[in-house]
């Protein structure tokens, strides 16, 4: 079993895609662990994009996702992470195939909708930094 930190961003939260979201997930067997919705502090979205703090777009990214209110989960199952980023889908928009949910919903590469953890080790800091053990089932 391995968890992952998925994350609907302000845009996804602003254009009702929520639950369009949380039906995907749901229906491809995984199990919500922990959910919550938040307006992101700066320092928590500076953390979680810790690894871009060179890159250009940094700023851009966390002025973008402390924008509005973010919906926060942690899914479980086998294979989790892997499979939550299938569907999630490639981060550049002519990479995002049809049928995930980038390819599905946008065509931009900063207001792309939704984050999902990219490894086991990501996935385990970005659990801990969003969320207090005791907001996740056991
Ligand atoms: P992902 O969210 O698919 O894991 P990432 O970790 O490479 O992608 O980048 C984090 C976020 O930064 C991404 O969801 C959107 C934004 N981003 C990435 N590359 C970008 C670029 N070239 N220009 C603008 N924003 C970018
Ligand atoms: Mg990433």
């Amino acid at each position: 079993m391995e968890r992952t930190y998925i994350m609907v961003k302000p845009d996804g939260v602003e254009r009702r895609l929520t639950g369009e979201i949380l039906r995907r997930f749901e229906n491809r067997g995984l199990r919500l662990v922990g959910l919550k919705l938040l307006v992101p502090a700066r320092e928590t979205a500076e953390a979680h994009y810790a690894v871009h703090r060179e890159k250009p777009f940094y700023n851009d990214l966390v002025e973008f996702v402390t924008s509005g209110p973010v919906v926060a989960m942690v899914w479980e199952g086998k294979d989790a992470i892997k499979i939550a980023r299938q569907m999630i889908g490639a981060t550049k928009p002519l990479d995002a195939a049809p049928g995930t949910i980038r390819g599905d919903y946008t065509a931009d590469v900063m207001s792309n909708l939704i984050h999902g953890s990219d490894a086991p080790e990501t996935a385990e800091a970005e659990i801990a930094l969003w969320f207090r053990p005791g907001e996740l089932l056991t």
